[in-house]
């Protein structure tokens, strides 16, 4: 009787194989151009959500040695950057990602981003599947006074 207890985790796989990356749409991904010192970049997009609750828990980059999950928070007038663990897409809704909201940062950028080429991300979605999508480098205004979340202030 005790065996059977291993196979109840194999059993509940095998239901839940709905696929997070079949139900999402990725429109109009762009990336913050970034040159020379700066060794940071971001990437937005818009995530339409056709299915139920759902959320992004990852992402990857070769263009950066880091990748994060990203969103800003009002800190006593200044907007700073905070990684958060997931961005949620919930049922039926779009999520922006946008430049002073969420974001997906690049960290520690391998190259520069010049405006006109373009950046490889790969999304990966809270049931283990992904999407990759190819996002264009953009010039993006930094807004005045944003701050990285260890304080440090970002040139714009
Ligand atoms: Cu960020």
């Amino acid at each position: 009787m005790k065996r059977l207890w291993f196979l109840l985790p194999v059993f509940w796989v095998s239901l839940s194989s709905a696929d997070v990356a079949n139900q999402v749409e990725i429109d109009k991904p762009f990336a913050r151009s970034a040159m020379q010192h700066q060794r940071n970049s971001a990437v937005f997009m818009q995530i339409r959500n056709s299915g139920p609750d759902a959320a992004i828990i990852n992402a990857t980059s070769p263009a950066s040695d880091v990748v994060e999950l990203h969103t800003h928070v009002n800190d006593q007038g200044v907007m700073r950057m905070r990684r958060i663990p997931e961005i949620k897409l919930p049922a039926g809704a779009s999520v922006d990602l946008k430049p002073g909201g969420l974001h997906v940062m690049l960290i520690g950028l391998r190259r520069d981003l010049k405006i006109g080429e373009q950046v490889d991300v790969t999304l990966e979605f809270n049931d283990g599947s992904r999407t990759s999508l190819t996002a264009p480098v953009h010039k993006v205004m930094r807004k005045h006074g944003m701050k990285m979340d260890h304080g440090k202030m970002m040139k714009h």
